[in-house]
């Protein structure tokens, strides 16, 4: 089809006023079509962006490799531009909305030339599901569309939905590397230099405009920038709750299935848990969603979690047979990688894979790489931020609901983050709001999914969703009290738990597994779910008796007492450096309800000294 063929005025015009903007080569609609697909592929193949996988081991499989000052997300070029400055509170960056719009302007004139511009309808959430929202999407880059194609339902079933007048979120999208006559990439990964980079967000109009960058988060723009910034604005207004979670069904040995949402800072393994083998005999966990949840009240009182996306946009280094067997298969065939590794018969290779690398590899940044294992500075093959773009339908642990349109009722909400100290592995809060209260305290090591940050220092990234919320922190904390003050049954509200895998001794060293034996902590939630598991009230919240979880292996009865030990000491410096460094920021946008659950933990910790 072509842009003659769209129904819908008011999408048409949009199109045609871009590219006139633009000035691209042609226009493509995205269809939604297989052969489209692998028309794509080609292009980028034969234009030397991408190399095709050997068919025998990764059917259907590409590799890109990105450009150095491309390969995450730049949250100092990502913007919230409301309005009023004090909409986008003390988290976002922010720039006047007229200012932003004609800086960009002049940046779209012509940076199209010598490329096609796409068109992609999206839909986050099931076509036609009540709660889904669609978007489009109009970029120059192939990659995108096909990567758009893995993670959104794309094409003509979503030009159908929307009709002649239906409602859709603009996202504009360049990669802002125009070719001149006759110029090619010439096998580069085009984007532009970090100082033209923008990633906008506008709340009153749910616009996105992103240009620059083709990598992720920053150019797959259904991702954070619909499905969370712009998501968590319509949430507001409309009473729901659009967050940074995986969604995982949990299975007894009795046969008693519950959901489970869980919010974790990008690169801290939400991947991994959603995909988790349980090694407690008995019990399974299936997958509905590794990155998003959007979450509504049902007519039973229930909160019920979608998963807007249909792929998994997941980091490569550390996924092994160990860490994550269901990725691996997930990512075997029709996948896209981004800058790990590639072998010389073709395959892909990563740190944490799991076995050595197999002879001399091409490394992501295109040169001979050949790994010495007694160097221990020696430079990554794969970008820590590696990533595989697989569909969700392939992922051998997809719970068979991950579709359902009207979602899956929620049990419990997990919030975690890497804590090396202070944290214990669980602790639940004593009720909802005292849950938004640990939520809105959460701090995590800095992982490499972010450029722009210092990777290994300790942040504060309330409820995951730092670099995520579409306007002021300090209301975003009084939504989720209100939507737990709202809730039509207080009692069939989630309860709420904090969770901590991270933990590491003086030395340096593990202190709990993770992965796998997670499910330990899981059946817990679960039993606390029921009413059935053995805890005890602290000045933290409610924790677990030392014997309530099984050990693993490796774990000492010391280890598991240093594990679920309150640290009184640790807690009041965390306690310090919430009113001294985190609350402050949000000025009277802070939630009074936040402050006093602050006061009475200081004064419980006290008690308890
Ligand atoms: O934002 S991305 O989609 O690039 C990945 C992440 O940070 O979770
Ligand atoms: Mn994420």
């Amino acid at each position: 089809m072509n842009v003659n063929d769209i129904k819908h005025a008011g999408l048409k015009q949009w199109v045609l006023e871009y590219a006139e903007l633009t000035t691209p080569d042609a226009i493509v609609i995205a269809d939604g079509s297989s052969s489209q697909y692998d028309e794509l592929i080609d292009i980028t193949v034969n234009s030397g962006v991408a190399t095709r996988l050997n068919p025998a081991k990764k059917p259907g499989c590409v590799l890109f490799l990105s450009d150095p000052s491309d390969v995450a997300r730049v949250e100092k070029r990502t913007y919230i531009s409301s309005v009023k400055e004090e909409d986008a509170g003390p988290t976002n960056n922010w720039m006047d909305p007229t200012e932003l719009k004609k800086e960009m302007t002049d940046l779209y004139r012509g940076c199209m030339k010598g490329r096609t511009l796409y068109v992609i309808p999206f839909s986050m959430g099931p076509i036609g599901s009540d709660i889904a929202k669609i978007g489009v999407e109009l970029t120059d880059s192939a990659y995108v569309v096909t990567n758009m194609m893995i993670m959104t339902r794309v094409g003509t079933k979503v030009l159908d939905i929307l009709g002649t007048d239906g409602y859709f979120v603009p996202c504009y999208h360049s990669v802002g590397k125009p070719l001149a006559e006759g110029e090619t990439d010439e096998g580069k990964w085009p984007c532009a230099p970090m100082e033209h980079k923008y990633i906008s967000h506008f709340p009153e109009t749910r616009e996105i405009w992103s240009y620059g960058s083709g990598y992720g988060g920053n150019a797959l723009l259904g991702k954070k920038c619909l499905a969370l910034r712009i998501a968590t604005v319509l949430a507001r207004d409309e009473g729901w709750l659009a967050e940074h979670m995986l969604i995982l069904k949990i299975t007894s040995p009795e046969g008693k299935s519950r959901f489970l949402t869980g919010a974790f800072p990008s690169a801290c393994g939400k991947t991994n848990l959603a995909m988790l083998i349980p090694t407690v005999p008995g019990w399974k966990v299936e997958t509905v969603g590794d990155d998003i949840a959007w979450m509504k009240y049902g007519s039973d009182g229930q909160l019920y979690a979608i998963n807007p996306e249909a792929g998994f946009f997941g980091v490569a280094p550390g996924t092994s047979e160990d860490s994550n067997k269901n990725a691996l298969v997930s990512a075997s065939s029709n996948t896209i990688f981004t800058n790990v590794a590639l072998t010389e018969d073709n395959d892909v290779w990563w740190e944490g894979i799991g076995y050595d690398a197999p002879g001399k590899l091409i490394d992501w940044n295109g040169n001979e790489w050949v790994q010495d294992k007694t160097d221990k500075k020696q430079k990554p093959a794969a970008h820590p931020n590696a990533r595989f773009t697989a569909p969700a339908s392939q992922c051998p642990s997809i719970a068979s609901e991950w579709e359902d349109p009207k979602g899956v009722p929620i049990s419990a909400i997990l919030f975690g983050g890497r804590r090396p100290h202070t944290i214990p592995l669980v602790h639940q809060s004593n009720d909802w709001s005292h849950g938004v209260f640990l939520g809105s305290i959460v701090g995590s090591e800095v992982t490499a999914a972010a450029l722009d940050v210092k990777a290994g220092t300790i942040r504060r990234d309330p409820f995951a969703m730092l670099p995520f919320c579409g306007y002021n922190m300090g209301d975003y904390f009084q939504h989720w009290l209100d939507v737990g003050h709202a809730a039509p049954d207080q009692e069939k509200l989630p309860k709420i738990f904090y969770v901590n895998w991270f933990r590491k001794t003086d030395e340096g060293k593990w202190l709990w597994p993770g992965f796998g034996e997670n499910s330990r902590v899981l059946k817990w939630v679960f039993e606390r779910c029921e009413g059935t598991a053995k805890f005890v009230e602290t000045p933290i919240g409610i924790m677990p008796t030392p014997d309530a979880i099984d050990r693993p292996s490796g774990v000492s009865e010391e280890d598991m007492k240093e594990l679920l030990r309150v640290d009184i000491d640790g807690w009041l410096e965390e306690v310090e450096d919430i009113r001294s460094n985190h609350y402050p920021k949000f000025g009277d946008h802070l939630p009074q309800e936040l402050a006093t659950f602050l006061d009475s933990l200081e004064a419980d910790l006290r008690a308890a000294k």
